[in-house]
């Protein structure tokens, strides 16, 4: 296959690490065990089912129970390193900043730290990953009350270093910003599923969700860096995740600035604050004018002193599009810019071949680009946070096993990163595959499979993919050429 010409000698540096990623409320089920609140995921399978393909994750993958077999599953399969999400709402129910903390929910996460360690599997926790309590929402909105989110997450965060930081030592505080404020915000496809046609204010909402999340973030790195890092030393920082943007047509100015302010508008709206101390791209402020909350002096201070303290970019990234300036005049409350997004250039060529999301090309060329972007900007080394693809037409366990389009996916994105490390001098820390296992993908319900391994819904049976054993095989590889 042509993941065995990608990446037969896969180079990379000794210290790289590897594994693969999940995330809690796609993966743990166990929807309401040993005390756990509801989260706005709960709400938004529930109330409206069609908006998650008519399923929910009260089950899914069942992975709170089963947490032994995927430990020696990760183990099994060579993985250094494991990526995984608290569910805040199992820790406080309730979640306020006076609400008791649930002990077995702090136990839960106890046992799978304690089982990846026994196995030499380093922890990599993610604080949020989408699912707030529903109880911070019904109360005041969660990310729409910035100050009020603020005292509560950090109280929840402190709680998770006192606990846990003393096994962990690497840290995320938000998935993918981005997704929470414009697709939980403004399109209303993911929960809490704010839109204009359920009446919200989606000329305002989605940015004061981002406003809140910059500075809940900086907020908690600069408590973590204050009260738990001279003793725990542990790493910290954010995950933003975004596509490459290319010109549509490469001859156009107007499309080569579309790109670069796309790149701004999606990943500048975050990196920009959190990693550099500075206010918002201008490119953001010029357009959104008094949309855009503005910080304080005392945010800016803030900033400027937790910028530093981010010990690297956390990058999620699965695939290039292409931005076209459209000439007609854009709506007033347009926030792209009027900029289309699409997957063919000006000469009629596709970016890459679609796998079985169509938003989701493989175009190798543009994660190199990315990685090179990023580390010019924000001068960190960048740890990949989640990659990956679904293959297009799976129809059962034999074809899904033998997933040849993932394995070269994998394999040219991972050859990406080598040159990127190597022929670019970007500095590339490690890589998780997204996702350990097929799970519950949001509004897509249990349609797309983003696993390295197969789980078979009605037994939760879990059969390696190929490509599990593919990227054990590179890796185990590649260490042995090193020694
Ligand atoms: C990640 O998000 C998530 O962290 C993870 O939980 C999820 O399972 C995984 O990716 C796979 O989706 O408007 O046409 O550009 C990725 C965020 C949100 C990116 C939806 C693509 C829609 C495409 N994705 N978005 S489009």
């Amino acid at each position: 296959t042509g993941s065995d010409v990608a990446v037969r000698n896969l180079k990379l540096p000794a210290d790289f690490i590897w594994g693969a990623a999940t995330a809690a409320y796609q993966v743990e089920g166990a929807a309401s065990q040993d005390g756990k609140g509801k989260s706005i995921w709960d709400t938004y399978s529930h109330s409206v089912p069609s908006r998650t393909n008519g399923e929910n994750a009260d089950v899914t993958c069942d992975h709170y129970n089963r947490i032994d077999e995927d430990v020696k599953l990760m183990k099994s399969l060579g993985m250094e390193t494991y990526r995984f999400s608290i569910a805040w709402s199992r820790v406080i129910p309730l979640a306020g900043h006076d609400d008791p903390i649930n002990e077995a929910g702090i136990a839960f996460y106890n046992r799978l730290i304690d089982a990846l360690l026994a196995h030499d599997i380093t922890p990599s926790v993610t604080l949020y990953h989408w699912d707030a309590p529903q109880a911070l929402y019904d109360r005041y909105g969660a990310f729409l009350s910035t100050n009020e989110f603020r005292v509560d997450y950090t109280r929840y965060a402190r709680l998770c270093f006192a606990r846990f930081g003393d096994r962990v030592k690497s840290w995320v505080t938000f998935n993918e910003p981005y997704i929470i404020s414009i697709f939980g915000h403004l399109n209303g496809s993911l929960a809490p599923g704010h839109c204009a046609e359920a009446g919200n204010n989606t000329m305002m909402e989605p940015w004061r969700v981002g406003h809140t999340i910059i500075l809940s973030h900086a907020s908690v790195v600069q408590m973590y860096a204050d009260e738990f890092q001279p003793s725990q030393n542990g790493k910290i920082s954010i995950v933003l995740n975004g596509h490459f943007y290319e010109p549509h047509d490469a001859a156009k100015q107007a499309d080569i600035d579309a790109a670069r302010i796309r790149l701004e508008f999606y990943i500048g709206w975050f990196g920009d604050s959190i990693f550099l101390g500075k206010d918002y791209p201008a490119s953001m402020k010029q357009y959104l004018g008094a949309r855009l909350p503005s910080f304080t002096f005392n945010d800016l201070e803030l900033l400027k002193s937790a910028c530093s303290k981010n010990a690297f970019y956390g990058m999620n990234h699965y695939s290039t599009k292409l931005a076209r300036q459209l000439t007609t005049p854009a709506d007033e409350d347009d926030w792209t810019r009027n900029i289309e997004e699409s997957s063919v250039n000006s000469k009629g060529e596709e970016i890459g071949p679609a796998s079985s999301m169509p938003w989701l090309r493989v175009a190798p060329g543009g994660f190199r680009k990315l990685l090179n972007w990023v580390w010019d900007r924000y001068h960190l080394p960048i740890l990949v946070t989640e990659n990956g693809c679904p293959c297009p037409g799976e129809i059962d366990l034999e074809v899904a096993v033998d997933d040849q389009f993932r394995q070269r996916y994998l394999g040219l994105y991972l050859d990406s990163i080598s040159q990127a490390i190597y022929e670019d001098g970007v500095k590339v820390e490690g890589y998780y595959a997204w996702s350990l296992m097929d799970n519950f993908e949001w509004s897509s319900g249990y349609g797309p499979r983003y696993g390295i391994v197969h789980v078979d819904y009605g037994t939760l049976k879990r059969t390696p993919k190929n490509s599990a054993y593919y990227l054990q095989e590179t890796f185990q590889k590649r260490r042995k050429d090193q020694v």
